[in-house]
């Protein structure tokens, strides 16, 4: 398998972590967003929407969006689990997914900050980026379920996969994290599991 990744990337990061935690050998093939590839003819071609990540298969097959991914890999290969059998907890884990997946991480990707940086400025571009992720997460600090120290009770799901990357984006844009207290909790054990630990921006091929 080759996964189509930026080390900074949030999104490519999930599905890192999701890589590492089904024990999944996989390539890393280097996309650096600074320079613009993703807008490229060619990778439009494969992706129209210009992003990344993207994952493909041994066959050729050839998937995007990291929800998508993650729930593919849920599905081919089901142990170790994302997911509880619980299909209301399922719910609910989902439901803080898309929180961060379809609510708050869009608002403040790389392609909306230039287009605002354009219009109103640099700084006007980190004030949104800011509001936005203050705004989801504390959202997503409410949905959370009362018992630690993960997102969901003593076992690490989906939504931990989701929370971890979109936290390192609030310090990136100096969101005050003293009002989310259980996300913190959550970053905290999540980033003691060692799947969580080999998808860190830090160690990937291509960081800095
Ligand atoms: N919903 C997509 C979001 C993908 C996404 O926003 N990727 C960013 C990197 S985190 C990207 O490729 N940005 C390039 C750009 O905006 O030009 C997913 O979850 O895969």
């Amino acid at each position: 398998m080759r996964l189509y990744s930026y080390f900074r990337s949030g999104a490519a990061w999930r599905v890192r972590i999701g890589l590492h935690w089904k024990g999944l050998a996989f390539e890393t093939v280097a996309m650096d967003l600074r320079t613009g590839v993703q807008s490229a003819p060619a990778w439009r071609a494969r992706n129209p929407q210009g992003l990344i990540p993207a994952l493909e298969l041994d066959d050729g097959t050839f998937l995007t969006q990291s929800l998508a991914i993650l729930e593919w890999l849920e599905e081919r290969h089901p142990t170790p689990a994302f997911l509880p059998p619980c299909p209301e907890q399922r719910a609910r884990i989902r439901a803080v997914v898309l929180a961060i997946a379809a609510d708050t991480h869009p608002l403040q990707n790389l392609g909306v900050l230039k287009r605002i940086e354009a219009l109103a400025g640099a700084d006007a571009a980190r004030d949104w980026a800011r509001s936005s992720i203050t705004h989801g997460l504390m959202a997503v600090e409410a949905l959370l379920s009362a018992q630690g120290p993960f997102a969901f009770g003593d076992a690490p799901t989906l939504a931990d996969i989701f929370i971890v990357p979109q936290l390192f984006n609030a310090r990136r844009f100096r969101v005050d994290l003293s009002a989310l207290p259980r996300i913190s909790a959550v970053e905290a054990a999540a980033s003691a599991l060692p799947a969580f630990q080999q998808a860190h921006p830090d160690v990937q091929p291509d960081a800095d």
